[in-house]
């Protein structure tokens, strides 16, 4: 037993979100969204970034997200296992284009708004609290067609009004929101994070910082909304975090590591301190980019700032101006890394720094000085059922424990952490890869790569593992 208990009304849970999760692309009304234009496969990397052939799915792909694992009619079943594992909370994405299939309809759409009302009213009949993302990588295709998605204006008005329709409508369901997804991930996957569609010879970061301003903007609005539409609710930004190293203590490779970080933290600077920071400006100037603002959106982003700090952490990352330790380049969460010599690398190259957890959690903690909430991290593997049935997934409960631990150690260093919800506590597609093989789950469920499987859920060896945590309060991590 560790010695230390997290506190009481602390949200223990698990995190998943609508496109990997839900499956029923079309049904009841919901429009096309962009990851449903996401194949699995070689294809999809390319698409993410921005390179998108069709704005229709293609005969011969298999679009992961189209089925998914079909929590949208299996959502009972899978919340009484997250409930029987004792989860304080459940983070789960609305899909914008359930509730506004084209993203500018004069109505919402009713059957979408009522599968979330169900939703909701499961996990709260279960005494777990729905943490809900707005935009969870998904924009109606309808808006990328039209008005190219983000890099429009248009979209700022679209999403405020779509943000005003869910507060209305779970009020007094949901008490903890988040606005868009790792806003960071308009920077390196620009289709996935924010609807961009390149064509070539396009300014793409111009495209992109233009885009990221938008999505400040209707952050800002959306903040401004909940609070006026629920004053005891609290709503937070998601950064996909992990801090950078410097590969060696060289001016030059601290120096960029610094500013690695700050390409990231720039979001999160806009939306917790409520404006641009000088070295933004800065790199605007120098790379001849300019922004489009309107006269009010200073007050805007200055009046409506976030009351919690949201992130994912899965990796710490490593940097260096040395042009052959760049050559030794590793993946951790889509962000390009230095492989780091001390640490050890996942199956699909992802690094294990669970002290990198507790070094990213006290520098957030030290730069906004809000209260932080981990909304997603986990340990994508590949998990194999054994003659009897049982599933043993000791390397993810190893990697959990590692990182729940250093979480104990940022609290004890005086870092406010609000909850932990884990990634993927059921399998669900990876959003990098499609694959049903990465799996995060405490619970198995039956479905190959290519779509064929039963849909069965079965509990893994962590299932009990973290149901013991959670009862213990964080005191037991050894799973006696
Ligand atoms: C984050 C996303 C999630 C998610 C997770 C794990 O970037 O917010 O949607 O899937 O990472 O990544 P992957 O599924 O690619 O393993």
């Amino acid at each position: 037993m560790s010695a230390f208990r997290f506190p009481k009304h602390f949200l223990w849970g698990g995190a998943l979100a609508a496109n990997q999760a839900e499956g029923a692309y079309l049904e009841d009304g919901k429009g096309l969204s962009t990851v449903d234009l996401l194949p699995a496969g070689e294809a999809r990397r390319a698409m993410m970034k921005g390179e998108v052939p069709s704005l229709t799915p293609l005969d011969g792909q298999f679009y992961p997200s189209h089925e998914a694992i079909d929590f949208y009619h299996r959502y009972p079943e899978d919340i009484a296992l997250f409930a029987e594992m004792g989860f304080k909370a459940l983070r789960v994405s609305i899909a914008w284009a359930r509730i506004y299939p084209t993203g500018e309809d004069a109505a919402p759409n009713e059957a979408g708004l009522l599968f979330y009302d169900n939703l909701f009213d499961e996990l709260l009949a279960h005494g777990i609290q729905p943490v809900v993302t707005l935009a969870h990588f998904d924009v109606p295709v309808n808006l990328v067609g039209k008005y190219g998605s983000w890099r429009s204006r248009e979209l700022v008005a679209l999403f405020e009004t779509y943000a005003i329709t869910v507060f209305k409508r779970y009020m007094d369901k949901v008490k903890y929101w988040l606005t868009f997804n790792e806003i960071n991930m308009l920077l390196h996957l620009p289709f996935l994070g924010a609807g961009l569609v390149f064509k070539e010879g396009d300014p793409i970061k111009q495209i992109q910082y233009q885009a990221a301003h938008h999505q400040l903007v209707a952050s800002a609005l959306a903040v401004r909304a909940c609070h006026e539409i629920i004053p005891d609710a609290k709503i937070g930004c998601m950064l996909a975090a992990g801090n950078f190293y410097p590969y060696t203590c060289n001016p030059e490779d601290v120096f960029l590591g610094m500013e690695k970080d700050r390409e990231s933290y720039f979001f999160i600077d806009v939306q917790s301190r409520g404006e641009y920071p000088g070295y933004a400006k800065r790199f605007f100037k120098d790379h001849g980019l300019s922004i489009e603002m309107q006269p009010e959106d200073a007050a805007i982003l200055k009046q409506h700032t976030v009351d919690y700090i949201g992130f994912s952490y899965y990796s710490s990352r490593t940097t260096s101006t040395d042009p052959e330790i760049i050559k030794n380049m590793t993946s951790g969460n889509v962000f390009g890394s230095v492989a780091n010599p001390y640490l050890q690398k996942s199956e699909w190259g992802w690094t294990i720094d669970p002290k990198g957890f507790r070094i990213t959690a006290n520098q957030l903690h030290d730069r906004y000085q809000k209260p932080l909430f981990v909304v997603e991290n986990g340990f994508g593997a590949t998990d194999s059922i054994l003659p009897d049935g049982s599933i043993d997934d000791t390397y993810r409960i190893d990697y959990l424990k590692r990182h729940i631990a250093e979480m104990a150690e940022a609290i004890q260093d005086g870092v406010d952490i609000i909850g932990y919800t884990s990634w993927g506590c059921i399998d669900i597609v990876s959003a990098s890869s499609g694959e049903m093989k990465k799996r995060y789950g405490y619970v198995y469920v039956d479905r190959d790569n290519e779509g064929n499987g039963s849909m069965k859920r079965m509990k893994k060896k962590s299932f009990d593992w973290y149901r013991k945590v959670i009862a213990s309060d964080g005191a037991n991590l050894g799973g006696e």
